[in-house]
């Protein structure tokens, strides 16, 4: 007869036909033979639970009974390695005295997007004086609810679009991502509208996010637009506060309107006069032209130059500025108006202005006498009158000149 526990143990070994071998310990308990593990009522339990479920929520109710004469069992849920198998905790056991069964809870709060599927191990053990024990599997299925946003892959999106494309031009493809399935986390894109307006030169598709233009852009008139893009999910949110709408996501999208050389430069003024003296140094700015350009950067960077009336290539200009400068030096006597045609361009377009340069005389020549010779006496008793006039002049209109006399 033997008693109700006892061990035996023996040392196994293999050997092979060299000289190494390899044992194990045997060890056998042995107990009553009336000692049975516990029955479970099923060898596994299968349960459906929506991710949302609350803390502290029992999902499933399962049963073990002892044949022996006490029917007790005690319940462990064993502990996991990975999430499946409940590490971190999702889920406890609590028994249930009053029918001694037990129910699996929730621990902490579930997540379709992390861990779909839970494969629990129950021990079930009686009471005996060597306890013997049974397992049942518990399987807990999530299933999803909308509780993720569509979220835009980014808060502000910038794009360009070039003045005068044409209706229906690429702008940008916005996008967002809803880590629910199916209707939950199917995204359709819209756009807001505000009272910008700015949205009525656009339109989205609202299955890729592809945005295009509706209208043809002036930069000169508006050089960029502001869009307020949203993206929706397609099934009622299981957020709080949504109220049974879907959940959604906005972002901006800034357009700017690219600049093309469409405008051309623009004198200023037609015609230019100016008044030079001939005596005016070489260098001398004798006036400064400009012309204007709508557009932007290289687009309006303006060359100038003189294509005409040059004579003797008196004048020049500084490209880049419209600064005329005299060249070489004035003479009146040579030309006394110069009309320069003076040109803007800006590697496309061109515009004409008319530069009036009028040369002002200056007496530049030695004087030249009427006579060549003079002859008179001077008269001791006449000191301090004048004498005689000699009359001079230049070749100009010099004649206010004062007169030289002898004294
Ligand atoms: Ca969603
Ligand atoms: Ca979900
Ligand atoms: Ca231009
Ligand atoms: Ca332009």
């Amino acid at each position: 007869m033997l008693r109700s526990r006892s061990y035996i143990t023996r040392e196994i070994v293999a050997t092979d036909g060299g000289n190494r071998s390899s044992s194990v310990e045997l060890a056998v308990t042995i107990t009553n033979v009336k000692n049975q593990p516990p029955q479970w009522e099923k060898e596994s339990y299968e349960v459906v639970v929506p991710e949302n479920t609350m803390r502290d929520t029992p999902v499933v109710t399962i049963k073990a009974t002892s044949p022996l004469g006490d029917p007790r069992v005690t319940y462990n849920l064993e502990d996991g390695l990975v999430p499946e198998t409940n590490m971190p905790v999702r889920f406890y056991l609590t028994p249930n005295r009053e029918d001694g069964s037990a129910s699996i809870l929730v621990a902490e709060p579930l997540d379709f997007e992390t861990t779909r599927h839970f494969a629990l191990r129950v021990r079930a053990q009686n009471v005996a004086a060597v306890p013997l024990a049974a397992f049942a599997t518990v399987y807990v299925n999530v299933t999803d609810v909308n509780d993720n946003v569509p979220f835009f892959t980014s808060s502000i999106y910038e794009a360009a679009v070039t003045e005068g494309a044409p209706v229906g031009t690429p702008v940008l493809q916005v996008s967002s991502t809803d880590l629910d399935l199916g209707l939950n986390g199917k995204i359709s894109y819209s756009l807001l509208k505000d009272r910008s307006g700015d949205h009525r030169f656009f339109r989205i598709d609202p299955e890729t996010g592809a945005i295009y233009t509706e209208a043809v852009f002036d930069r000169e008139t508006k050089g960029s637009y502001l869009l307020e893009v949203k993206s929706t999910d397609g099934w009622e949110s299981a957020r709080p506060g949504r109220h049974g709408q879907p959940n959604s996501d906005t972002a901006y999208v800034r357009v700017f309107v690219s600049d093309v050389n469409d405008n051309k430069p623009v004198f200023a003024q037609n015609v230019y006069e100016v008044n030079v003296d001939e005596d005016a140094d070489v260098g001398f700015a004798v006036v400064t032209v400009s012309a204007n350009d709508d557009d932007e950067a290289a687009n309006a960077k303006l060359r100038y130059q003189i294509t005409a009336g040059n004579t003797g290539g008196v004048f020049d200009v500084e490209p880049e500025v419209g600064t005329i400068f005299i060249a070489q030096p004035l003479d009146y006597e040579q030309v006394r108006r110069y009309k320069l045609r003076l040109l803007a361009s800006d590697g496309k377009w061109e515009d004409y202005a008319v530069v009036v340069v009028n040369v002002v005389d200056k007496n530049d020549e030695a004087p030249v006498f009427s006579v060549n010779e003079y002859y008179g006496s001077v008269t001791e008793e006449l000191d301090g009158s004048p004498v005689f006039v000699l009359q001079a002049g230049g070749p100009g209109p010099n004649q206010t000149k004062p007169n030289p006399s002898l004294d």
